[in-house]
C-alpha cells in the first residue's frame, strides 16, 4: 500500500512534529511516499538539493497519482494540502483527513462537506492508531 501523507509546508510548520508522529504510525500500514513533509527543515533541505517549485509540483503530483490512499493532517490550513485533496478525490483515491478542532482554524467546508473525504477529529496523537487501523482495514 503506497500512502501519500499531506501536511502544511508553506501554510505554516507549527504541526511539523505531529506530522512526523503520524508518518511513523502510517509506516505500520504501508510505504509513505512523502516522509519529507515531516522533516524539520524540509524547505532548507530541498532548496539545498536545488528543487524548483515546478520540480516539487511535478514530483508531488506523480506520487499522488501513484498512491493507493491519501492521509492529510488538515488542522493548519494549506493551499497545497487543499489542492492535493482535490486531485485525490477527483482520481477516486480513498482520503482520510485528521483534524484537531481545538486549534485556531475552523475546517474548510470544502473538506468537511465532501462525502468522498473521511474526516476524523482528535485531540491527541495517541487517539490516531485506531482511527488509522479502521481506515486501512476498509481499504483491504
Ligand atoms: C524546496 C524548495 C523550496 O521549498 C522546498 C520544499 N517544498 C516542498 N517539498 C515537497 N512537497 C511540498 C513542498 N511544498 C509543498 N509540497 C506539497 O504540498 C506537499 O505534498 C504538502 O502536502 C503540500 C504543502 O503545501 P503548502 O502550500 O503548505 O506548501
Amino acid at each position: 500500500m503506497d500512502i501519500f501523507f499531506s501536511g502544511s509546508i508553506r501554510g505554516g510548520r507549527d504541526d511539523a512534529a505531529l506530522y512526523r508522529e503520524v508518518i511513523d504510525m502510517l509506516e505500520g500500514h504501508g510505504d509513505v511516499l512523502t516522509e519529507h513533509v515531516g522533516a524539520e527543515d524540509v524547505e532548507a533541505k530541498e532548496a539545498a538539493v536545488g528543487l524548483s517549485d515546478e520540480d516539487i509540483y511535478q514530483q508531488d503530483v506523480a506520487w499522488l497519482r501513484q498512491a493507493d490512499a491519501v492521509v492529510a493532517e488538515v488542522t493548519t490550513p494549506s493551499l497545497g494540502v487543499g489542492y492535493e485533496l482535490g486531485r485525490a478525490v477527483a482520481w477516486g483515491k480513498p482520503v482520510l483527513c485528521l483534524y484537531r478542532p481545538t486549534g485556531d482554524h475552523e475546517l474548510s467546508a470544502m473538506v468537511r462537506g465532501n462525502d468522498d473525504v473521511t474526516v476524523e477529529e482528535y485531540a491527541e496523537p495517541d487517539e490516531l492508531k485506531p482511527v488509522l487501523a479502521t481506515f486501512f482495514d476498509r481499504q483491504a
